[in-house]
């Protein structure tokens, strides 16, 4: 697909975030392949740039089963966060703002350094400061959140909000945790961090892959989000979130009208 339908494609999906209005698949009425959907991606985080909100790190998804098999989608996927994303710990958001939001747990890193490339495993503990437990808020800019790849790559991988809780001391052994997702007291998903590829370190890993593949470097103070453990949940107005990850201090947010 040429330059000029790539960014007409996105600009649309920038139009449709901000505008909180959902919008066909972009699959349904374009061919267009993956290489096609990051360069959507990358063009779509352009007009937010410009209105001032800087790219702060990168997200991975579908790096859990729960998640796959939840919207169909079986590859590793990643996609970038933005400063107008970032909702403070224990702060509330606007459902307003959203189509159809859900939130998932998870767990982010901190980024020491500057990453010059792919980075193995077990080279990753001089480049990561500090971990937290985090709630992403996704929302899928595609009607009834459904989408192709191709299609979730392009909309930046549904991304919509993060929220950090207290960062702490690194530690390699996070690949046991449970995880759990609570909406008013109660249980709304539940797993385990080791659903992160197994060890969330490795999402991490593959962030640095993928980021030297495309070409977006990850920089010192940037945030990865590792991806989520559970499926994840829709948001409903007037409740408060809670994600619990075992050994980190609770992550909170309210959801208003
Ligand atoms: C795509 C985003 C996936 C994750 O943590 O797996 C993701 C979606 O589910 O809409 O953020
Ligand atoms: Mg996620």
């Amino acid at each position: 697909m040429d330059k000029m339908d790539l960014n007409k494609l996105a600009l649309k999906l920038d139009s449709a975030a901000t505008h909180a209005l959902p919008i066909r698949q972009l699959s349904t009425d374009n061919a267009y392949n993956l290489e096609d959907a990051y360069e959507i991606q990358r063009l779509a985080i352009e007009p937010r740039k410009a209105r001032g909100f800087a790219l702060i790190g990168l997200k991975m998804g579908f790096t859990s089963v729960a998640k796959m098999e939840q919207m169909g989608v079986h590859d590793m996927i990643w996609g970038r966060l933005t400063a107008d994303m970032d909702i403070p710990n224990h702060g509330s958001t606007s459902l307003a703002k959203y189509i159809h939001p859900r939130a998932e747990p998870e767990i982010c890193f901190r980024v020491a350094k500057d990453i010059p490339g792919e980075i193995a495993l077990e080279d990753l503990d001089e480049y990561v400061d500090a971990i937290a437990p985090a709630i992403e808020i996704i929302d899928s800019r595609f009607e009834h959140f459904k989408f192709t790849l191709e299609d979730v790559v392009a909309d930046n991988c549904s991304s919509t909000g993060l929220i950090i809780g207290e960062w702490q001391e690194p530690s390699r052994n996070i690949g046991n945790l449970s995880m759990q997702l609570i909406f008013d007291d109660k249980e709304v998903a539940a797993g385990s961090s080791n659903d992160i590829l197994g060890d969330p370190w490795k999402s991490l890993q593959a962030a640095t892959r993928l980021a030297a593949a495309y070409n977006e470097p990850i920089k010192a103070g940037h945030v990865i989000m590792a991806g989520a453990a559970t499926a994840a949940v829709f948001l409903k107005p007037g409740i408060e979130v809670v994600a619990k990850v075992e050994g980190m201090e609770d992550v909170a947010f309210s959801v208003t009208d």
